[in-house]
């Protein structure tokens, strides 16, 4: 009996401290060509305004790269699978974090910088995104790392081809 209210009051505390939203989601970056060496990892988090998306890649050529999350959670064909920009609202390209789901497809991050060692990293809070739940959630989505630079223009940004791709899922 006494025993029995300890470990319901450990379990409790424990509880309490792991919030609702704690889950995360995840994906792992691959090169989309047997050859390539083109790997990464994706962090996806629950922060204030958003979720937060942190992206690391390494054995990329130097430069700015195109990265975004594709409608399908495919990464066939040399990315072409994953499809078009993840875009549930049929808006225009844009900034997500800068430009909000009116005025940016819910897929668009801009660039990541990518230095002359080939390591590049970012770090962007998608507002009105969401991980699991409904037309907005991000799991099961692929995330491409593409060839060449978004240049913001219209309708994709002219990023060019897919050379890494990664699917996410949650982890928590
Ligand atoms: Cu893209
Ligand atoms: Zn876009």
């Amino acid at each position: 009996m006494k025993s029995s209210r300890i470990l319901l009051t450990i379990v409790g505390i424990f509880m309490l401290s792991v919030p609702a939203f704690a889950h995360e989601g995840k994906a792992v970056i691959k090169g989309t060509t047997p050859d390539s060496m083109v790997s990464g990892e994706v962090i996806i988090k629950h922060e204030e305004g958003g979720l937060s998306v942190v992206v690391n890649v390494s054995n990329v050529p130097p430069g700015k790269h195109g990265i975004h999350f594709h409608e399908n959670g495919s990464c066939e064909d040399m990315g072409k699978a994953a499809g078009g920009h993840f875009n549930p609202d049929k808006v225009m390209h844009g900034f997500l974090p800068k430009d909000g789901l009116q005025h940016a497809h819910a897929g668009d991050m801009g660039n990541i910088d990518v230095n002359k060692d080939g390591i590049g990293s970012l770090k962007v809070i998608l507002p009105g995104v969401n991980l699991e739940e409904g037309s907005y959630a991000l799991n099961g989505k692929a995330i491409i790392l593409h060839e060449k630079e978004d240049d913001m223009g219209q309708p994709t940004g002219n990023a060019g081809g897919r050379i890494g791709c990664g699917i996410i899922e949650v982890v928590q």
